[in-house]
């Protein structure tokens, strides 16, 4: 089943009423709004009275660590209005969005963090902002967002595992962050941090923790300026479970999704490259860049087609992988004239 693209809408069309209808139509598309689908005209009108995180949790129930969002944020993801970007593919369901993760603070095995982050506590949450900028400090969350409208981008996530999934994310643009505290000529590169708490983390207290933590990432800063890097604060018009990287947390869809860092406390403006947790832990396997590209391996394993979640011992739903995870438009100019091969 197809999606109508949020850019195929137009501004007029953007009411709260088409935020719900559109909300359905996800629903719909993620198998979750079957019953939905199968009622009569006059079930599916009563449904659009109730709020996106209403019918979410009428289709899933409550998800275990999601009441740890607090209202104001739920509120405002509900808010969400279409983006700009969306996918001509299905949506990945809700279940494996939230169940097949990569959080290796909360366990290594894919099912762990959904168990493992249950009670991860989200709220409050600070943000601090340092490094070559005008505006440095330590923000409440709420803080952080206020200015900032949200609105739904549907994206596609490609792990260097070569598993890829399609998720309706809710966020704003890291741009429109970034220009509120106006960074200097000498911010080159931006880099971020995920919390560091190991009573919370079970990942962070093993012994033979395959990372160094906290786990951190970054982008150049003409990358972090790209209107495709986007701050996602939910999925699925609902508030980011913890398992998917609760409260914050960076959505770069043209890399592998390691550069996608979780439940972000620090956002630093730098002169120099920052080294992120994956590369430092493996820099042949793990680049700097991390641009989803066919043509360049993983030294283990072929980056030329990937499996399109759900898979099942019937479908493989094997693809083949598109340079810049099919965001060429967006982000080729980026990285004119320089050699994908050894900028990797
Ligand atoms: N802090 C942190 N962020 C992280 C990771 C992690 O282990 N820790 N895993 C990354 C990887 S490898 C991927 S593929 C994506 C997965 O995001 P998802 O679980 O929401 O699909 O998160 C990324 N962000
Ligand atoms: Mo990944």
């Amino acid at each position: 089943m197809l999606i109508k693209k949020p850019s195929d809408i137009k501004p007029s069309e953007i009411t709260p009423e088409s935020v719900y209808l559109q909300r359905r139509r996800l629903l719909q598309n993620a198998g979750l709004g079957l019953g939905a689908m199968l009622l009569p005209r006059l079930g599916l009108a009563a449904m659009e009275v109730d709020s996106p995180v209403k019918a979410i949790r009428r289709y899933t129930g409550e998800k275990p660590g999601q009441m740890t969002a607090p209202d104001w944020l739920q509120h405002k993801v509900a808010q969400a209005r279409p983006g700009r970007f969306g996918a001509e593919e299905s949506v990945t369901p809700w279940d494996i969005v939230t169940t097949h993760n990569n959080f290796y603070e909360f366990g290594t095995d894919k099912s762990d963090p959904a168990e493992n982050a249950r009670n991860f506590i989200t709220n409050p949450w600070q943000v601090e902002i340092a490094g070559h900028a005008e505006i440095t400090g330590r923000f409440n969350l709420e803080d952080i967002l206020k200015p900032h409208d949200l609105e739904e981008r549907i994206y596609r996530l490609r792990c260097v595992e070569a598993w890829s999934m399609v998720v309706p994310w809710v966020g704003f643009p890291l741009a429109d962050l970034i220009k509120r505290f106006r960074p200097s000529s000498r911010a080159k590169f931006v880099r971020f941090e995920t919390l560091y708490d190991p009573q919370q983390m079970p990942g962070q207290r093993s012994r033979f923790a395959a990372l160094n933590y906290p786990y951190q990432e970054g982008l150049r800063i003409d990358e972090a300026m790209n209107e495709l890097a986007f701050l996602g604060v939910g999925i699925y018009g609902n508030a980011m479970p913890p398992q998917n990287g609760a409260p914050l947390r960076l959505v770069v869809p043209w890399k592998y999704g390691f550069k996608s860092i979780k439940s972000i406390v620090k956002i630093e403006f730098l002169e120099r490259r920052p080294v992120g947790s994956w590369e430092r832990s493996n820099s042949k396997e793990y680049g700097f860049y991390a641009n989803v590209n066919p043509e360049v391996s993983h030294p283990r394993w072929s980056q030329a087609s990937e499996r399109r979640l759900p898979t099942s011992i019937f479908a493989s739903n094997r693809r083949s992988t598109e340079l810049f995870n099919g965001y060429q438009a967006e982000v080729a100019h980026l990285y004119a004239g320089m050699n994908l091969r050894n900028d990797y």
